[in-house]
């Protein structure tokens, strides 16, 4: 027997643990976390040891293209050769590129990092269409943008672990970031001090010296009364703040409107305590920001994020030891597409991407991510307005991850070409014209920067793709090709021949060798701190921005503000408060719903509530619950789950719920996935167009037991799908 153990990097979700692939003789027979990556440190979490095995040899995997026989959704398909579906896939898009333009075909992926996703990003432009979907609107979108305004966001990473003070807002890496909480636990264990803003009581908020329950929403209100104690009292880092930021004045008056009596009543925390928490954010040095998800995808997601790092930048807590550091580059990485001239199409052409109109630094040519505003591109589909869309290339599960899922649904089914790519068949692949066949994680071949390291992590190709499955950039590459064939390829802006030859392109100036990357697993990025003193931070003025230049240039509000949430608007009947979002270890969005140790960990979608709010809604213990939000969309059946960590009026839930085991078209999702009930329309926020997905009024109601068998009737847990990994 020939026993190895392989260093790679587990890619399940955005952590991207450093790990360790035990094989023997060609098996891989188990996955554990590398104690040498300088990001992660050994964590791993329970997805990592399991999904990569579990999602190769899932029952349920399909690995060969297939065409749609039947009608939309009624599950008949033809299996097809691959260059039946790049043939038949070309075709269709250059009918629709002819009668339509090259903007009536958009692509959507999770994010806009990574091979799968610069793979979707290319195709699109080197067909003529600038229009990319990204799911950044619910996601990170508020906290990029934010830090292209003010010019620092700051990623604490690894100087976590020496802060003396860390600050946590709308974020529960005990769920969502393992190696973030084992951090913040080093910290604490070395006598940091602790505070977190969470209206719900996560792990962080158990283990804070200070949990503050804001009201949802009311964040910015908080920040800015903090900021009035900082400035007000004298707290500010006077030195760095002088030199380095732009906009006290302004900002000085803004907060003036927060006096912690005024905030008390917005946000729901005693003045005293925001006195208190402002006082010691400001002098226990060195101090950390962790902005989270809590605070991101609101309507007022980029001025709440604006306000917490004008806090930051006044505390001084930038880009030194033990602080929220600039982003630290690798010398010769060529791993930015989005701005990169030499992957854009024309300004004219990025000038027409949907969304861009209403929000030039969300959509446009000179924003960061430009990303179409996704429920603008939705409306396009069943309308025709701004112009028709007509193809959707669909690399991730978008039914059961934009709100509105009736509205995703129906847009889709309006679509003249609809071509998923996946491992299974989801609720969104139901509804394509053609299903390609994607590898799973062991089968790739990736390099990325690590979101903490700082260091470039690979992710190594450790067995052969199963069946005919090919990665995302594989697959776009072969369609470029029967594309370029019918003359259909405008811009030559996806020039790869292969991942290879990508991954080449990449590290090509680094001077690092594939070599040392298959070695080791990563490459440590030497770094320093107080980089800004080089060239300052990329804003117009060079420095930290508190009052926004290029917000006042597009007649936007160029300082930070408290705005009323969506829930504020709710009546009697709508009379609580729905959080969605709060991440479950065992599943990555809407992951591995069918696979066996994920079911054993959480079975059913959960609402969290308060047992008080339970006794009097006359609901117990995992009795199932209709919750509808105030918006009235359909309502969505979930399974209680009591806990004093909510207060009374305040329920919260996951995302991204299905049964892969019920029938289709939508295995379950419109009955139990919550974004049958979240609305995507507006209020949207003024700068991305994200909505309010987050925060909503909603009612609770005891479901009947009958009539919940019969909804529930074919929901099995699945017998362990590991069979052989060879
Ligand atoms: N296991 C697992 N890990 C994941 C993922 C996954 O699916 N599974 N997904 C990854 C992705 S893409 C993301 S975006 C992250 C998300 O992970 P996080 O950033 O941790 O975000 P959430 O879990 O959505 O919410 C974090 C906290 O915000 C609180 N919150 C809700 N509303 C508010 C508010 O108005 N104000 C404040 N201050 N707090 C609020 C919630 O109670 C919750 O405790 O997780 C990543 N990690
Ligand atoms: N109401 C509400 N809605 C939300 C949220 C919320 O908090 N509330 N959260 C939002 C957030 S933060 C996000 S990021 C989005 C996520 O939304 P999506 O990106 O749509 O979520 P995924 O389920 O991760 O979809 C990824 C798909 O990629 C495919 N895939 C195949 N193999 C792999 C693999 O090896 N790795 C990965 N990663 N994918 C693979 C699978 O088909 C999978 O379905 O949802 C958003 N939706
Ligand atoms: S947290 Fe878990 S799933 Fe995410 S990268 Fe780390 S080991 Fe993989
Ligand atoms: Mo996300």
């Amino acid at each position: 027997m020939v026993a190895k153990v392989i260093p790679s990097t587990c890619s399940e979700c955005s952590v991207r643990c450093g790990s360790l692939i035990h094989v023997e003789d060609d098996r891989v027979v188990k996955i554990t976390g590398n104690r040498a990556h300088p990001g992660s440190e050994g964590a791993f979490c329970i997805k990592g040891v399991n999904a990569p095995l579990s999602d190769r040899d899932h029952p349920a995997r399909i690995t060969y293209p297939m065409r749609r026989v039947g009608e939309r959704g009624e599950g008949r398909w033809k299996r097809i050769s691959w260059e039946e579906a790049f043939d038949e896939i070309a075709d269709g898009l250059g009918e629709i590129k002819r009668a339509y333009g090259a903007l009536s075909i958009a692509g959507t992926a999770p994010n806009h990092l990574g091979s799968r996703a610069i793979a979707v990003r290319l195709l699109m432009r080197s067909l003529g269409s600038p229009n990319f979907l990204i799911n950044q609107d619910l996601c990170h979108g508020c906290r990029y943008t934010a830090t292209m305004l003010t010019g620092f966001g700051g990623q604490a990473g690894s100087e976590l672990k020496k802060a003396r003070v860390i600050l946590v807002v709308g974020e529960s890496p005990s769920e969502s970031d393992i190696v973030k909480w084992m951090h913040i636990k080093a910290a604490k264990a070395r006598g940091a001090k602790l505070i977190v803003l969470d209206p719900r009581r996560s792990q962080s908020a158990r283990l804070a010296d200070h949990w503050l329950a804001v009201k949802p929403g009311a964040d910015a209100a908080l920040a800015l009364s903090m900021i009035h104690v900082v400035l007000s009292e004298g707290l500010c880092d006077r030195e760095f703040v002088e030199q380095w930021c732009a906009g006290t004045d302004e900002l000085r008056e803004r907060a003036a409107k927060y006096p912690p009596d005024t905030a008390a009543q917005l946000t729901g925390i005693p003045a005293e305590t925001i006195i208190e928490t402002a006082r010691l954010f400001a002098t226990v040095k060195p101090g950390c920001l962790v902005l989270g998800h809590g605070v991101d995808a609101q309507a007022n997601g980029v001025g709440t994020i604006i306000a917490f790092q004008s806090l930051l930048a006044l505390t001084g807590n930038v880009d030194r030891e033990g602080t929220n550091r600039l982003p630290k580059k690798m010398p010769g990485w060529r791993g930015e597409f989005n701005d990169d001239p030499r992957f854009r199409v024309p300004r004219e052409i990025e000038e027409k991407i949907i969304g861009g109109g209403m929000y030039p630094l969300w959509s446009g040519p000179d924003s960061s991510l430009k990303s179409c505003h996704n429920p603008a591109v939705l409306r396009a589909i069943r309308t025709g307005d701004p112009y028709p869309v007509r193809a959707l290339y669909v690399a991730n599960n978008i039914v059961c991850t934009y709100p509105d899922l009736q509205d995703t649904v129906a847009a889709l089914k309006k679509l003249d070409l609809l071509v998923v790519l996946s491992d299974q068949m989801t609720p969104t692949a139901e509804l394509a014209d053609f299903f390609l066949p994607r590898t799973t994680l062991l089968e790739e071949e990736d390099v990325f920067i690590d979101p903490s390291g700082p260091c470039l992590s690979y992710t190594q190709r450790i067995l052969a793709p199963r069946g005919e499955a090919k990665t995302g950039l594989e697959i776009a590459i072969g369609l470029r090709d029967c594309l370029r064939k019918r003359g259909l390829i405008d811009f030559d802006v996806f020039p790869w021949a292969s991942e290879r030859d990508f991954i080449a392109y990449q590290l090509k100036e680094t001077g690092i060798s594939l070599e040392e990357l298959r070695a080791r697993g990563f490459h440590e990025i030497p770094f320093g701190y107080e980089d800004y003193r080089k060239n300052g931070f990329k804003t117009p003025s060079r420095k930290i921005e508190f009052f926004s230049s290029r917000l006042a240039e597009i007649g936007q509000d160029p300082l930070p503000d408290y705005k009323a949430p969506l829930y504020a608007q709710g009546t009697d009947e709508f009379d609580l408060i729905l959080l969605t979002g709060i991440r479950s270890m065992a599943y990555h969005h809407s992951r591995f719903r069918n696979h066996s140790w994920a079911r054993r960990v959480q079975d059913a979608p959960e609402l969290r509530i308060n047992p008080k709010t339970a006794l009097r809604l006359n609901i117990v213990k995992h009795d199932w619950v209709w919750v509808q939000t105030h918006k009235q969309l359909q309502r969505v059946l979930l399974k209680a789950r009591l806990t004093d960590e909510l207060p009374e009026n305040i329920v919260a839930t996951g995302m991204g719920w299905w049964y892969p085991e019920m029938s289709g078209p939508d295995h379950g999702a419109s009955i139990c996935n919550i974004d049958v009930a979240v609305p995507y329309g507006p209020p949207w926020d003024p700068i991305t167009g994200s909505a309010e997905a987050r925060n909503t009024a909603c009612k609770v109601v005891r479901a009947e037991p009958s009539e919940v068998d019969e909804l529930l009737m074919q929901v099995r847990r699945p017998k362990s799908e590991i069979s052989a990994t060879a």
